[in-house]
């Protein structure tokens, strides 16, 4: 075991509680394919998140790739650039044209206000991200896509757990895709799943995440191997006791955060959770270099000579990689936020087992860099 402090640390359920799934795995040796506790996992899950359809997967980017066929989009997608590269790639391997747009102040999400002006005969679908779990304007964003009829995929791979006042964030638009990677808040190992509200496309989802399969002998369309397995199902059934818990501790270790970087010049943190109960997967803080004195990348350094490493999520933007930097939309002067904000952001470790004395020193690290 090494000292170092990590952006994250994965919540797993205990392993004496794990065996006896184990044990029964090796019992009834069916390991994939819809065997019992994916389908349990699958039924828990959709009552844990308030929906009815859920279709797991073996990761949120395969998950992405086969929504999209699944709502049949082609040609153009407006999306943001400030994302896990994941999220443009999904549009890429559907042959779609991705179609950047900066992003809003407030939540780090696609700009509504910028997208009208994207659209094009071509446009199909709009892809937004729920950054960090910051909910997207979803009201905005649904008038638009009323208005040109178009589909609205929601990457809400940061966004589980999220409890809005008024309505379940993950129902919005035509599907939302979840992340159960281990890195995320709840964790399958890999893993990730499909939110959908319409029994046909749910239908059509399982088809296609397995071959193309609709039955023994029948294959309706060239599907893809990206299933969900047995053990990666258990992992999810038992973290789903302990995440609400989890959600607690990180809640803890946020407030001990706010206290000491809230108010710093130069330093901004977002604790503006007015709608809805946020999850903390996440601690993002945009340091202003011209404010604070000193440089994002000076304090990632500093860290990192103490063992801590914090990450720069999401940079370099995606419109900035050498896959997408030649489309028209990636041009830097169209997305200034999103610019700024990917030199400006970092993420600090957080998780629940994350102790008090760890981030008194993280802080101080940062604050005293000023000296
Ligand atoms: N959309 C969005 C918006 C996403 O953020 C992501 C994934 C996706 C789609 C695609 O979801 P998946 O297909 O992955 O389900 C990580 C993750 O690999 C990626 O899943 C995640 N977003 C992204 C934000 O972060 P890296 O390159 O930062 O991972 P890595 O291996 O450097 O891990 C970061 C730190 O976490 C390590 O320094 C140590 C700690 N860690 C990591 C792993 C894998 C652990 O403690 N245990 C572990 O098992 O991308």
């Amino acid at each position: 075991m090494n000292n170092y402090i990590y952006v994250t640390k994965p919540n797993l359920p205990e392993l004496k509680d794990v065996i006896p799934y184990l044990e029964k795995i090796w019992e009834n040796r069916i390991l994939t394919n819809n065997g019992p506790f994916h389908n349990q996992f699958e039924q828990e899950l959709a009552k844990y998140l308030g929906v009815e359809h859920v279709n797991l997967f073996a990761n949120a980017t395969l998950a992405l790739i086969v929504g999209l066929q699944a709502l049949r989009i082609t040609g153009e997608v407006i999306t943001t650039p400030f994302s896990f590269v994941a999220t443009t790639h999904a549009l890429k391997w559907n042959g779609i044209t991705p179609v950047f747009c900066d992003i809003e102040e407030k939540t780090l999400n696609i700009d509504p206000e910028k997208i009208e002006a994207l659209i094009t005969p071509k446009t199909t679908a709009i892809l937004p991200v729920h950054v960090y779990g910051h909910p997207c304007d979803t009201e905005k964003i649904q008038d638009i896509a009323d208005k040109y009829g178009l589909k609205v995929i929601y990457d809400a791979a940061h966004a589980f757990g999220i409890k809005m006042k008024d309505k379940n964030l993950l129902l919005e638009g035509d599907m939302s895709v979840l992340s159960f990677h281990g890195t995320k808040l709840f964790t399958t190992f890999e893993g990730g799943a499909i939110i959908c509200k319409d029994e046909k496309l749910k239908k059509r989802i399982d088809y296609l995440k397995n071959f193309g399969f609709a039955d023994e002998l029948t294959v309706i369309a060239p599907g893809i191997n990206a299933k969900m397995n047995e053990f990666q199902s258990v992992i999810g059934l038992l973290s789903l006791e302990i995440v609400e818990e989890e959600i607690k501790n990180r809640k803890k270790v946020a407030e001990t955060y706010f206290e000491l970087l809230d108010g710093v010049k130069g330093i901004r943190v977002f604790n503006n959770f007015e709608d809805y109960a946020y999850n903390y997967s996440y601690f993002p803080i945009l340091i202003d270099e011209k404010e604070f004195g000193v440089s994002r990348e000076k304090v990632y350094d500093e860290l990192k000579k103490n063992n801590i490493f914090a990450r720069r999520y999401f940079y370099p933007l995606i419109s900035n990689m050498p896959s997408y930097r030649s489309l028209p939309s990636a041009a830097k002067e169209n997305l200034p936020v999103a610019n700024r904000i990917a030199e400006q952001v970092l993420c600090l470790p957080t998780y629940g087992a994350l102790e008090a004395d760890m981030i008194y020193k993280i802080c101080s690290l940062i604050i005293g860099i000023q000296n």
